[in-house]
């Protein structure tokens, strides 16, 4: 039996991934793991076992005991957080990929996830509709760790044939989970405050536009991307991706359409300076044309249907 296995499967991305995954193969072809043993709890409908990514021993054994074919390596440091501790950071992102593409090429696996980010844009980055090929100039610790990664990726890629794919998630925005340390997540964080009926301090000021997506595209995008013949994934360093870009008060206004009582104040702090070296927004073309990418949410879809299943979703 040939497994998918699912690195930092309790983060904001692989909680849901998991559950996807698991509806096209099965519960007992998926292994999520994560470092935490508590938050595993959630998959009572996959096999599910605690992995430190770093514990290179204990991830081959897995790898070979469990005849995994797929990786998804989710588990990274994000941009807020990857500041703080910023060695850390660089640590845990780049030395896990590796061991990962090594793995990858020594035990000749099918198929290896991992997702980049707009973080690998910087200041000197075209803001509007940005390229898929341009410069990129990073100054978070999470920016240059997403861009050298991508750059071992299309390494990997050429030089040992290692099948690994990439996209470059915009903001990603989901009920499932709570915010998780990156710049993005007070789009998150700010349902949370709506349906608690409290007033909502954003970080960021409030005409910062970024690039965001509902969690319901991003998944449907890496399950594309993952399921889409070799020869059409041209790009093997990371696909750009996008779907709508939005400003605090702009979401706030689509809140506020449903909770007329809701307020805002604005208090930019450290993350200011990190979301403005990004980009407004993205051009994802290329990703449409290789492998026939659409997105589905816009700003109005997203806050309806998180306002509809939120207050009644239990962590
Ligand atoms: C972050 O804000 O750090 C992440 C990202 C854009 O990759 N959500």
């Amino acid at each position: 039996m040939e497994r998918v296995l699912i690195i930092g499967a309790a983060g904001q991305l692989g909680s849901e991934l998991t559950q996807a995954l698991t509806n096209i193969y099965g519960g007992d072809l998926v292994i999520a793991t994560d470092i935490n043993p508590s938050s595993l709890e959630k998959f009572d409908y996959c096999k599910s076992q605690v992995l430190d990514v770093m514990d290179q021993g204990s991830l081959r054994n897995l790898v070979k005991k469990e005849n995994v074919r797929q990786i998804y390596h989710l588990a990274a440091v994000l941009s807020a957080t990857g500041e703080k501790n910023p060695l850390f950071a660089w640590n845990l992102n780049m030395d896990s990929l590796l061991f990962v593409l090594e793995l990858a090429k020594e035990e000749k696996l099918d198929k290896i996830y991992w997702p980049s980010s707009i973080a690998v844009f910087g200041p000197n980055t075209p803001k509007v509709n940005t390229p898929q090929f341009c410069v990129k100039e990073p100054n978070t610790v999470y920016g240059i760790s997403k861009q050298a990664g991508e750059r071992w990726c299309e390494y990997y890629f050429q030089k040992f044939g290692v099948d690994v794919r990439s996209l470059r998630y915009p903001g990603l925005i989901g009920y499932k989970s709570l915010p998780g340390g990156g710049t993005t997540d007070y789009a998150v964080d700010i349902y949370h405050k709506a349906i608690a009926v409290e007033p909502f301090v954003s970080f960021l000021s409030e005409d910062t536009l970024l690039p965001m997506m509902y969690m319901p595209d991003a998944i449907k995008a890496t399950l594309d991307l993952m399921q889409a013949p070799k020869e059409k994934v041209k790009i093997r360093s990371s696909y750009n991706l996008a779907a709508m870009s939005f400003s605090p008060k702009e979401i706030f206004e689509s809140i506020k359409a449903h909770y007329p009582e809701f307020s805002i104040s604005y208090k930019p702090d450290f993350r200011q300076a990190i979301a403005d070296s990004w980009p407004d927004s993205i051009d994802d073309s290329r990703a449409r044309e290789d492998w026939g990418w659409s997105h589905h949410y816009n700003l109005e879809k997203m806050t309806a249907d998180i306002l509809e299943h939120l207050p009644t979703y239990s962590f």
